[in-house]
């Protein structure tokens, strides 16, 4: 049966535009355009980064029903997975240079990041996950992409991820990973998507082809 071709926009509620344009670069492929909506809402405190997208996402408007948020981490093995959910409460206290102290004299320096992406659906609330294994350097290296990517060098690569152009680094990214998972799902489900789409969002469908 030949495929229908869309272009769906997929609201986006972060108020980081760096993940925003991470993402709409991972999903342009599979015909989804982010939208980034800079809503606030509450995040809870939880040492459990899935427990956090929960509820994180039932705390958007009731009149979204298609739309995602991503909660997104870095975790140091020798500090017991430290900043992890803080990640972004650590980035703006103590910083790159703060966590380059913390990891003086350490010769484990094994990080991951995580993403999690949680699309709310049709009243329900799918989780996609991604992990990238790499190491945390000796110093700040490269200016590009966001957070901790100077600090941050992927497996098999010598460079930091600040090294790497957007396009690179989403090519191994915990990002990538999660978005092709959330972008197999709307291919797989598009014909539902389609019809349930809220037009009150503004999500706009444009049939291709
Ligand atoms: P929203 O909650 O509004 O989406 P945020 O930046 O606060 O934006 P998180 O709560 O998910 O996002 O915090 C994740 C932090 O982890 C983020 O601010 C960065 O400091 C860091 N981080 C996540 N992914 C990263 C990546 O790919 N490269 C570098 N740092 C990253």
């Amino acid at each position: 049966m030949k495929r229908k071709k869309y272009l769906i926009d997929l609201p986006f509620i972060t108020g980081n535009g760096n993940k925003a344009s991470e993402i709409n670069d991972i999903l342009h492929q599979y015909g989804i355009n982010i939208i980034q909506k800079n809503l606030s809402i509450d995040e809870i405190q939880s040492d459990d980064i899935r427990e956090v997208a929960k509820k994180k996402i039932s705390g958007i408007p009731a009149s979204m029903d298609f739309a995602i948020i991503e909660d997104s981490g870095i975790f140091i093995n020798a500090l017991n997975g430290f900043p992890g959910v803080y990640s972004s409460y650590i980035y703006n206290t103590i910083g790159l240079n703060g966590i380059l102290k913390l990891m003086a004299n350490i010769e484990n320096r094994n990080a991951y990041f995580i993403s999690i992406i949680t699309l709310k659906f049709d009243k329900k609330i799918i989780l996609f996950e991604g992990m990238v294994k790499g190491r945390i350097g000796e110093k700040i290296k490269g200016n590009n992409n966001f957070g901790y990517d100077p600090i941050f060098i992927p497996d098999g690569n010598d460079k930091s991820y600040a090294e790497l152009s957007l396009h690179e680094k989403s090519m191994t990214s915990h990002r990538k990973i999660a978005a092709e998972k959330l972008g197999e799902y709307i291919k797989e489900n598009i014909d539902k998507i389609l019809k349930k789409v809220n037009n009150k969002d503004k999500t706009c469908v444009q049939q291709l082809g």
